[in-house]
């Protein structure tokens, strides 16, 4: 099955809703004519809405940076479902590892963002990564199949439709350090794999994995070659409307 690429920008917490809207409209004119490909981006909360009107006429998929599993109701801090899609918003991003490292989720929490982001059909990009110190113990796999397991623990075959994996070396992210488009894609067809055996083989071949950690305009192509390296979750290159430009308009 044909996998559409996806090229993702993660904001974090950077911009003003002013800035934000700029490169918002800087991105849409990067994406005219762009029929092979999506693009998402994850604006901080606060600029959400604002994002979605300039986007509004794009195809660009307006996404949260997290999710809470509840529709409503006492959960300080926390964005649900329904108010990302009232902002305009119709993706997720869960488990990010700053999310995990900074503010210690777990895999069972990341596994119930999971399941509220799929309950209100929201494209939901589940990240996991190993650390230097997993990756130098040789337990990168281990890792990454336990974040992978428990993250998709009790989701349904047909809900995969809706769900995308990220890989992001946490030893990647904003370090400027990539991975080779070696080491990436071998991870890559390791989670295939794994997708495939918890899943089945068309499941594991209709979902899309994307590689994040330090994707620039000079690494996109050669990562985006590789067979199972389905898009990009783009950091730090995202803030810049030229690097993104380039980065969406990868060479396939
Ligand atoms: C990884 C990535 C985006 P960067 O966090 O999620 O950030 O591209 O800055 O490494």
């Amino acid at each position: 099955m044909m996998r559409k690429p996806l090229i993702a920008g993660n904001w974090k917490m950077h911009m003003t809703s002013a800035e934000g809207c700029g490169l918002a409209a800087r991105v849409a004119e990067s994406c005219v004519g762009l029929t092979d490909r999506e693009v998402l981006l994850a604006p901080p909360y606060t600029m959400m809405a604002e994002v979605a009107r300039v986007l509004e006429k794009s195809s660009v998929i307006i996404s949260s940076q997290n999710i809470c599993w509840e529709e409503k109701g006492a959960f300080t801090g926390e964005i649900s479902p329904v108010m990302v899609k009232d902002a305009g918003g119709s993706g997720a991003i869960v488990g990010h590892s700053e999310r995990r490292q900074i503010f210690m989720e777990t895999d069972n929490l990341v596994n119930q963002r999971v399941k509220g982001a799929l309950r209100f059909d929201l494209l939901t990009i589940l990240c996991i990564g190993e650390t230097l110190e997993q990756r130098e113990g040789g337990e990168t796999n281990a890792v990454l199949e336990a974040q992978l397991r428990r993250g998709l623990e009790g989701v349904s075959s047909s809900d995969m439709i809706n769900v995308v994996i990220a890989y992001e070396p946490v030893w990647a992210i904003g370090t400027g350090k990539t991975a080779s488009k070696e080491q990436a894609q071998e991870v890559h067809l390791f989670l295939r794999k794994l997708i495939a055996e918890i899943y089945e083989k068309n499941i594991a071949e209709q979902t899309r994995i994307l590689y994040g950690g330090s994707v620039k305009p000079t690494n996109v192509d050669e990562l985006m070659a590789q067979p199972d390296i389905d898009g990009a979750l783009v950091g730090g290159a995202a803030l810049d409307a030229e690097s993104f430009g380039r980065i969406i308009n990868f060479e396939s």
